[in-house]
């Protein structure tokens, strides 16, 4: 149990503090800039801190904490992905959000859930079967399962999806969790904060400095700042900022929309993801269900949601659960999900020297969140990229290097 919840329970007075100060300015110079205050900047800032003693730091963020991909989500942890490199990524995440809670001090609601990613056709299911294959080759708990196994763990979903679409096996993965997204946003903010990062919310980067190929400071709606470490991570926003240091990037931003129903009694233990059915749900410890489908296939920078995707996640959903049919949407957002071509992310160093990119995260970020923060806190105070983004430079579309990782989406594309 988090050490805070304890203190909170045995004071009367609730002396409990604000989740972070707020700075009396902005100084006009830091050892670091990052920009983006999302679970990414967030979690980076505090590993700098906690793991190198890199304190002089500021988190630049254009609106409120985690009001960018981190507060917009369906909150899915899992590692069972395709590629070699992929799988150690991600599985190094899910072990660090394990253990985050206790970490940083602050209940994530962080819950182990398994995750089936179902299979309609023998094609997907020869994918999953790579993919299992791969996973346990790297100690990562997966399984190719049957009709009679999803049913056993999952009685409410309806195998034969009204006879449209049969399901034939599934990808188990038992690791597969939720947690509260805003809360890691915000823990990971308090620790940074409590270490001494600053937090600055409300400022914008307008444009950064570069002199002989290397970064100089920010500019921001509150004045120049001198330094001479820039980290981006601002998802969707990601082109905005490349083009102020003149660096080309071959992300397109589509929108991911996503929605939660009214609370229900809990009923829904597992995540059941269907990317050929468009729809991936599960049950929030809040009892809602929380929701989404396919990237919306057009390039758009909008956080709009629209009916046409409600009306066919709804039709997907009573496909898998018939009986959701009264079931009401509570609210519907999108989010901004910044694509790559091979569908795995952009991170480490880049050609102008002190600026350094966490971005290319599409329908996956949330889920790496520690991992990132943690590896790009590590590239920063060394200025050498930690081996488990080594694959996933910038550098790498030019060198023909890529790292398909489009078999592990949840999200139909
Ligand atoms: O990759 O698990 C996933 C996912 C779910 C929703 C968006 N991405």
């Amino acid at each position: 149990m988090p050490y805070r919840l304890l203190k909170y329970v045995l004071n009367k007075e609730y002396p409990d503090g604000r989740m972070f100060r707020v700075p009396k300015g902005l100084k006009n110079r830091y050892d670091v800039v990052i920009i983006g205050g999302g679970g990414h900047g967030l979690a980076a800032a505090y590993y700098l801190a906690r793991d190198h003693g890199i304190t002089d730091v500021a988190v630049l963020e254009q609106s409120y904490l985690g009001s960018g991909g981190t507060g917009r989500n369906t909150a899915i942890v899992r590692s069972n992905y395709l590629t070699p490199e992929g799988v150690r990524f991600y599985d190094e995440s899910v072990r660090l959000f394990q253990d985050l809670s206790a970490d940083l001090d602050l209940n994530l609601f962080y819950s182990e859930r398994g995750h089936f990613t179902l299979a309609h056709t023998d094609a997907t299911l020869r994918t999953m079967r790579w993919r299992a294959e791969v996973n346990k080759h790297l100690g990562v708990k997966s399984e190719l399962v049957g009709r009679v196994e999803i049913a056993e763990i999952c009685p409410e979903l309806d195998l034969n999806c009204g006879g449209h679409f049969p399901i034939v096996g599934a990808l188990y993965h038992p690791p597969g969790a939720i947690a509260r997204h805003d809360a890691v946003a915000w823990g990971y903010g308090r620790a940074a904060d409590q270490r001494g990062v600053e937090i600055h919310q409300q400022t914008a980067v307008t444009g950064i400095r570069v002199k002989s190929g290397e970064v100089i400071g920010v500019e921001t709606n509150r004045g120049f700042v001198e330094t001479r470490k820039v980290l981006s991570a601002v998802a969707g926003y990601t082109p905005r900022i490349t083009q102020m240091v003149g660096l080309r990037t071959p992300l397109v931003i589509h929108p991911l929309q996503a929605c939660v129903t009214e609370p229900l009694k809990p009923w829904l233990n597992a995540i059941i993801v269907s990317a050929s059915l468009h729809l991936y749900v599960s049950q929030s410890s809040r009892g809602e269900l929380v929701m989404g489908a396919a990237l919306d296939p057009y390039e758009l920078h909008s956080t709009r949601s629209t009916l046409d995707f409600v009306e066919g996640l709804a039709g997907h959903l009573l496909e898998l659960f018939p009986f959701l049919s009264d079931v009401k949407v509570l609210r519907q957002w999108a989010g901004l999900s910044d694509m790559t071509p091979d569908f795995s992310p952009i991170m480490g160093k880049t050609a102008v020297k002190g600026f350094y990119i966490d971005a290319g995260w599409g329908t996956w970020g949330f889920k790496a969140t520690p991992v990132s923060g943690k590896t790009m806190a590590h590239t920063l105070a060394s200025d050498d990229e930690h081996e488990l983004i080594r694959p996933f430079t910038l550098a790498r579309f030019a060198e023909y290097e890529l790292v398909g990782e489009k078999g592990a989406a949840s999200v139909g594309h």
